[in-house]
């Protein structure tokens, strides 16, 4: 028996002690997909025009060397970071990272600009989702898109809006697992507006004409957000906005941790909006002061997310999405931590004693309560994460490093 076997076996007995079988849990986080956002491997670029400026209110900051220049790039750079997770996981792809020799315009996008994200996706058995993207373009330049005032610059957001769901759609029925495309839209004022009223009517107005049409592979989201750089005042798309939205049109909320107030968190939010929402996307994501976008650590705000998940029993209904951008760092490894800290987040969640501690509360014990809280914090999650990890066939504890700095040596650095 190795080291790692060995430090299994004592922490499945004090688990057990507690009631939890973490066989059990490995198990259940193996059903477990991540969506990988694609945009960390190139800080938001993408290939419409990678030298473009990236606008809307959200920033990539670092020059470290290395960034993905394409797309062969970016799926082999992909292909390094699944092989550090353990599972099998999604990618979440933006229209931006569509593949043409001649110049497309966004609301012209169709499925087959990304018909080597599908052959990939297929081949490597991922599951894919979407987004519409309606920033870093001319007619976003203004800082409203599908709340615009002027009929015709709308109209061109919807169309592209449009054609991202039916790219959804197509990737859904393609790879046999439905898509969730989500729409998130910069729209909003630096300064106090005098009317708050007319963009988000003529929001409801544009989103209205984007879902009209119903399919069958693809699940809709909109993603509410307090406030954005140079939209500090007011953002159209707010969470009440879009949470009265997702209600009464009965599609999907996301999420985004680095979308509100820096002391409030979403955690709280999850098991409310459940109990309306069929499902739910989360991008999860760590805000730092002004930027909403920093690498996900593993720290009490995650393991929150994942508790909630968890304790809602809605693993079932939950898709869970990353979204950030470091720039500062080797991306790949910025990538991975992010991961394995959301995975490992679920897998400590998973090894919770719920009945216990659901007792204690019902019971009226919460001294107890609290002292278990306290004790579990302490308990040996890492035994069984590093276990999972070796019969998931994925380097064990920093391991990952290894292969994330030889592949920088004999690839990042070349570019
Ligand atoms: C921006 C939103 C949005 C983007 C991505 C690139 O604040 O979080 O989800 O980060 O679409
Ligand atoms: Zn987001």
């Amino acid at each position: 028996m190795d080291n790692i076997q060995q430090a299994y076996t004592l922490a499945k007995e004090r688990y057990a002690a507690f009631g939890v079988d973490t066989d059990v849990a490995m198990t259940a986080l193996e059903k477990i997909a991540i969506s990988l956002h694609c945009w960390q491997g190139d800080d938001v670029g993408g290939f419409e025009n990678p030298d473009g400026e990236l606008t809307g209110g959200i920033a990539a900051t670092g020059n470290y060397p290395g960034k993905a220049r394409n797309a062969d790039e970016l799926r082999r750079d992909l292909n390094v970071i699944y092989s550090l997770l353990p599972g099998s996981h999604r990618l979440n792809l933006h229209a931006i990272y569509l593949e043409s020799d001649t110049k497309v315009d966004r609301n012209a996008i169709e499925p087959r600009h990304f018909s080597g994200w599908k052959d990939w996706a297929k081949a490597n058995n991922h599951g894919i989702d979407f987004n519409p993207t309606c920033f870093s373009h001319p007619l976003a330049a203004d800082g409203f898109t599908l709340s615009h005032r002027d009929p015709a610059i709308r109209q061109f957001w919807v169309e592209h809006c449009i054609a991202s769901r039916n790219i959804g759609d197509w990737f859904g029925k393609e790879l046999g697992t439905k898509a969730v495309t989500n729409i998130w839209i910069p729209d909003g004022y630096k300064d106090s507006p005098a009317d708050r009223s007319t963009p988000r009517r003529l929001l409801i107005e544009s989103l209205d004409k984007i879902l009209a049409e119903k399919l069958f592979h693809n699940l809709d989201a909109v993603e509410p957000k307090l406030f954005g750089i140079g939209s500090e005042s007011y953002v159209t798309g707010s969470m009440e906005f879009y949470t009265a939205y997702a209600v009464s049109r009965r599609v999907l909320l996301t999420l985004d941790s680095g979308h509100f107030h820096p002391t409030e968190t979403i955690a709280d939010k999850i098991s409310s909006i459940l109990l309306y929402i069929d499902e739910i996307l989360l991008h999860v994501s760590r805000g730092v002061r002004w930027d909403s976008d920093h690498v996900v650590t593993f720290n009490d705000d995650l393991q929150a997310i994942a508790q909630e998940i968890v304790r809602a029993d809605a693993l079932n209904r939950v898709h869970i999405g990353l979204d950030y951008f470091d720039a500062s760092i080797n991306r790949i490894a910025a990538w991975t931590i992010g991961a394995r800290n959301t995975l490992r987040a679920v897998l400590n969640a998973l090894l919770e004693p719920r009945q216990m501690l659901n007792q204690f509360e019902a019971e009226g014990d919460f001294s107890s309560r609290l002292a278990l809280m306290e004790e579990l914090k302490a308990m040996p999650a890492s035994a069984v994460w590093d276990t999972y990890c070796q019969q998931k066939g994925v380097p064990v504890g920093m391991d990952f490093m290894r292969v994330v700095k030889d592949y920088e040596k004999k690839e990042l650095s070349k570019r």
